[in-house]
């Protein structure tokens, strides 16, 4: 192991905290700040050996998300912006977790699984592996992922700069909206929850490229208050309220980012008061809706899939399935599932309840967009849809969810369609819902099944929520083990909000008793 020496010496000056087990899941590895500095330096390694795999630009992302301000995340972006595939994740882990005298088995592993076979390095060369960086500094998750895929594609994709980025997106936001009608000050305003944290300060530094076609006013930007406390896209989904402390007249448009500006959620209050959220559900539904209008305009054959997880309403699934006829796909939480799910279509509208999603456009299918849009024999309504869909791809981010670009296209959607959100939310009512969490000793004793819908494990679980949901109308329960926080999370909804809130209070004792509940029991709502 002498070629190692340098990597050893080097890691020692970022020690493992003794017995600390992470594993890589959905969001990278997420934990206490203070348990990371080591995932940073061996994640740095493993990035320049999938770099050296690929011998394409990978990303590496230290993120704040929707967890609390503790907490970061550490997760690497593979070369076409996407999520970093499955067998190196398990790499992931095990470098992360390799005792420091273990670390170098670990790492030669890899090399030699991965690289020296592929490509015949000799062992000699190891040392000289040499490492391009560039620094990004402050940028939201997705900006990183577009930054990944730009610089893979030399620029095709787009520039590889924070303004490259915010020119692409910009632009096209405002070719889409040349096609609204005159919109008032107050139909293009909207109240922006940055989470105190990124998104904020890019949605200030963009702004002057929307060319005031959109009135931003940012509350949460981080000059006070703690990221995610209280306010963000998690804090106002699963809580189901605005955020503290900020004044919301009613009727006034909403949204909500979370920490690293990766997901986005609207809402708006009623002149009784009343709170409305628009999730990631109302989201896909509206953007689809939009889509398949200009796809039928355009008279283009491409299909059309929206892609959700257990977590969506099921209002939702209906009403896609059975009004707007679309192909509803459902599978596992986490973006890399319904990514990579979305990829079997033509366009792949996905979308996690929490905000999280966005919308992939196969290359086959951008290229039937841009003939039609250029063909000078096709008649005006064609040619319109065809261009409305050449700024829609343009504006959309589609390595990852990004609650910036994913805002600009609802606030593009509803400018063309001369929407109010109200009606926006009128397009179907949602069941009501809530979401739990349960804490346990263990939360790997939960193993699902059927996209996460029905639990294997422990036994007699699924048995007793199938009991519990049977007493509720039009009610639909499920658990998880999260994979951002140890915790088992219960979901729930029926008929009326007193029937989901009991429903999940009861599969939240049935967690707790069966799945080795600690502390106190789970109270009533
Ligand atoms: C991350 C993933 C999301 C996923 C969420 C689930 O969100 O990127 O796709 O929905 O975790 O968290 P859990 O497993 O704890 O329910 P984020 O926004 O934190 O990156």
């Amino acid at each position: 192991m002498a070629e190692f020496q340098e990597v050893l010496k080097q890691s020692a000056l970022h020690p493992k905290p003794a017995g600390l087990c992470l594993q890589y899941g959905t969001a990278g590895f997420r934990t206490n700040a203070k348990q990371l500095d080591h995932i940073m330096f061996r994640m740095g390694m493993l990035a320049t050996l999938r770099s050296k795999k690929t011998q394409a630009t990978i990303g590496v992302m230290v993120t704040a998300s929707h967890n609390p301000e503790e907490d970061n995340g550490v997760k690497l972006v593979d070369p076409m912006g996407e999520m970093l595939t499955p067998a190196w994740e398990d790499y992931a882990t095990q470098l992360a977790n390799a005792e420091q005298d273990d670390l170098a088995r670990a790492v030669k592993e890899v090399i030699q699984k991965e690289i020296l076979l592929n490509q015949r390095i000799v062992e000699s060369k190891l040392e000289t592996f040499t490492l391009m960086y560039l620094y990004y500094g402050l940028v939201t998750t997705p900006q990183l992922h577009y930054m990944v895929w730009c610089q893979n594609t030399k620029g095709k994709y787009g520039e590889a700069t924070v303004e490259g980025y915010y020119r692409k997106h910009c632009q096209a936001y405002v070719q889409l909206t040349k096609n609204a009608s005159n919109r008032t000050d107050d139909q293009k305003h909207l109240c922006v929850d940055g989470a105190n944290g990124i998104g904020a300060l890019k949605v200030r530094e963009m702004e002057h490229h929307l060319q005031k076609g959109l009135q931003i006013s940012l509350f949460n930007d981080g000059s006070k208050g703690k990221l995610n406390h209280q306010c963000g896209a998690d804090f106002v989904k699963v809580q189901q309220k605005p955020p503290a402390d900020i004044e919301i007249n009613p009727g006034e448009r909403c949204c909500s980012f979370d920490g690293d500006a990766d997901r986005i959620v609207y809402y708006y209050t009623d002149s009784d008061g009343r709170f409305h959220l628009l999730d990631g559900d109302k989201i896909a539904t509206l953007i689809s809706t939009f889509l398949k209008e200009l796809l039928t305009q355009a008279g283009l054959d491409l299909n059309i899939a929206v892609v959700q997880t257990a977590y969506a309403n099921g209002s939702s699934t209906l009403y896609l399935e059975n009004t707007m006829k679309v192909i509803v796909k459902c599978t596992k939480t986490g973006v890399k599932h319904l990514h990579h799910e979305a990829q079997k279509f033509d366009i792949g509208v996905y979308f996690e309840a929490n905000g999280h999603g966005t919308v992939l456009f196969s290359q086959a299918a951008v290229e039937k967009i841009q003939q039609l849009a250029e063909d000078a024999n096709s008649d005006d309504t064609k040619k319109r849809a065809a261009l409305l869909l050449q700024s829609t791809v343009n504006v959309i981010n589609q390595t990852v969810g990004d609650a910036i670009s994913d805002m600009l296209l609802i606030e593009a959607i509803l400018a063309v369609r001369g929407m109010t959100v109200q009606q926006w939310d009128a397009m179907y009512t949602d069941l009501p819902n809530r979401q739990l969490k349960v804490k346990v000793s263990d939360r790997r004793v939960i193993d699902t099944t059927d996209a996460e819908r029905r639990a294997v494990s422990p036994a007699g679980l699924q048995d007793a929520i199938d009991s519990l949901v049977k007493k509720y109308r039009q009610a639909r329960s499920f658990v998880r083990p999260s994979g951002t926080e140890d915790v088992v999370r219960v979901y729930a909804e029926a008929e009326t909000q007193e029937s989901a809130d009991a429903l999940a209070h009861e599969v939240s004792l049935a967690v707790y008793r069966l799945a080795g509940g600690v502390g106190d029991e789970p109270k009533p709502l």
